[in-house]
């Protein structure tokens, strides 16, 4: 049921209780109003940043622990993901319109056999927004596909997403493939989504494993200083 059928207001929700009925409205998969409680903490004065971390993120992390214990389904998850991008399309424009000049190009993409997106386009907006240039190939992408893109957007950094313990594999057959090749030492490649860890990461031959949107910001700025750094003593 939405919010107005219920009688709620959200614009005269204190700001406790709004974030409290946006989890709410995630939970239930209502866009519209997830994407008005999103206008009214801007309007606020809520930085962009915040209201995807605590109204979205916060909200989701909800969603996906009740997915694990068995109380939601795939449709509702599903529902819950548009309302989260009905949310996080409002919040792209202001999280880029940082005017940062370009300090890298990354091509990211979730890996094969999984179309869990959310987290990787989170991640493309926050470095989008950091000054970095981002070309996002989608979802369930084969080797092949990072390859197509990596020959054609030439990036410095190559960032790949997984969601499931059954597709995170596919990362090591990715940096095995640019192994192979004599391309690894070319890219930096980062990786992140929810099961894997730094120890994965490593075992798997990756530049870094980023926890979360912010810290593959952070992680991606820090690699291209170094890559900025050694141009500049070969030169
Ligand atoms: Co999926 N799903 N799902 N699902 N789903 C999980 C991942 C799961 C943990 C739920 C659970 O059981 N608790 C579970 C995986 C279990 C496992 O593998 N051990 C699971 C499952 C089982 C499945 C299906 C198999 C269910 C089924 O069909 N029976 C199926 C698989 C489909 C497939 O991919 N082949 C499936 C389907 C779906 C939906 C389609 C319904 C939907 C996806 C919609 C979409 O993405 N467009 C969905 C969702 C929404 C989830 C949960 C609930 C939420 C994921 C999410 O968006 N989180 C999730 C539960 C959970 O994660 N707690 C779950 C919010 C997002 C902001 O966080 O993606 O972690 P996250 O991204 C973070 C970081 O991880 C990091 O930064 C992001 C931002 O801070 N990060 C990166 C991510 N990618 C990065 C890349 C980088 C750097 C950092 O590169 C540099």
């Amino acid at each position: 049921m939405s919010d107005q059928e219920d009688g709620i207001i959200l614009s005269e929700l204190n700001d406790e209780d709004l974030v409290a009925q946006m989890f709410d409205d995630l939970y239930d998969g209502l866009k519209e109003e997830i994407e008005e409680g999103v206008e009214i903490l801007l309007a606020r004065d809520w930085t962009p940043y915040s209201v995807l971390t605590q109204a979205l993120v916060g909200g989701m992390t909800i969603v996906g622990n009740d997915f694990r214990d068995g109380i939601l389904f795939v449709p509702e998850v599903l529902l819950s993901a548009n309302a989260m991008k009905g949310g996080m399309a409002i919040l792209k424009p202001l999280l880029i319109a940082t005017g940062a000049p370009r300090v890298g190009k990354m091509v990211i993409g979730t890996v094969k056999g999984d179309i869990h997106d959310i987290g990787k386009n989170l991640v493309g907006m926050m470095m989008e927004g950091a000054g970095f240039e981002v070309v996002d190939i989608g979802i369930n992408n084969s080797v092949d596909s990072y390859l197509e893109a990596i020959k054609n957007e030439e990036p410095d950094i190559l960032g790949m997403s997984a969601l499931l313990t059954t597709t995170m594999p596919y990362m090591k057959v990715v940096i095995d493939t640019l192994i192979e090749k004599g391309m690894r030492e070319n890219y930096t490649v980062l990786v992140g989504g929810a099961p894997l860890n730094e120890e994965f990461g490593k075992a798997i031959g990756a530049d870094a494993y980023c926890r979360d949107a912010a810290v593959a910001v952070e992680t991606a700025k820090v690699f291209m200083a170094r890559k900025h750094n050694q141009m500049g003593i070969n030169a």
